[in-house]
């Protein structure tokens, strides 16, 4: 068994990538929340001993920090050796993913709903449409991925690839877009896996109870 704890807001569908895994899998695990709305230099004095860029997630695996939610999600995987981490094979299938998540939906996704909600000065008209465009390209790469009768990511089991997608899908309002319909069935089918809760109830919820 190992010591894990959590460094997370609620706010980061990040951290709710994070969160689904160890919920899902019933692993236990402490949670402190880090509030990233105030400047980097005035957060818990331990938790920026751990990550290296002040950001959440950050996962203390036996007092050793990971940080960068798609690896970690990997150390997870590899460690228990479930959502993807049953075999070399499935792993290396899911890393691919994690790449195209972090080299895409991830690079506008996150940033659309941060434009939206909270900073929507920050952006000009140029850069929404940029961001917005990006998204229509890449949503519609998974929902073509999703389509052939696939019931996850990579099989019909569910991995660390569609925690790692979903993670910011569940906002698709937040972030002013719209989602196909393979979309939605798959992340209703996520939905339907024992133990999910949707982000703000997961992750307002780990707050409460350790902060
Ligand atoms: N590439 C990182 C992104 C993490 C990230 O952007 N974290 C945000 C919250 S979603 C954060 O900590 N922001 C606070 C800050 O940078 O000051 C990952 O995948 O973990």
């Amino acid at each position: 068994m190992h010591a894990l704890k959590l460094f997370g807001h609620y706010d980061s569908g990040h951290v709710y990538k994070i969160m689904l895994f160890l919920e899902l899998a019933n692993i236990p695990y402490d949670y402190e929340q880090v509030d990233i709305w105030i400047d980097k230099a005035d957060r818990q004095t331990e938790f920026l001993k751990f990550s290296r860029n002040g950001e959440v997630p950050c996962l203390l695996i036996d007092g050793l920090p990971y940080i960068q939610s798609n690896l970690i999600l990997y150390k997870l995987a590899s460690l228990y050796k479930i959502y993807g981490g049953e075999s070399a094979q499935r792993l290396i299938q899911a890393l691919e993913w994690q790449f195209w998540e972090a080299n895409r939906l991830g690079m506008c996704l996150p940033q659309l709903r941060y434009a939206k909600l909270i900073a929507p000065d920050e952006f000009n008209a140029d850069s929404l449409a940029f961001l917005r465009n990006r998204f229509e390209v890449d949503i519609a790469v998974l929902a073509r991925h999703l389509s052939d009768d696939r019931k996850f990511i990579l099989d019909d089991k569910a991995s660390i690839a569609d925690f790692s997608i979903c993670g910011y899908l569940y906002w698709a309002d937040e972030a002013g877009v719209r989602l196909p319909r393979q979309i939605n069935n798959w992340l209703e089918r996520i939905s339907r896996l024992p133990g999910w809760r949707s982000p703000y109830e997961m992750m307002n919820k780990a707050s409460q109870d350790t902060h």
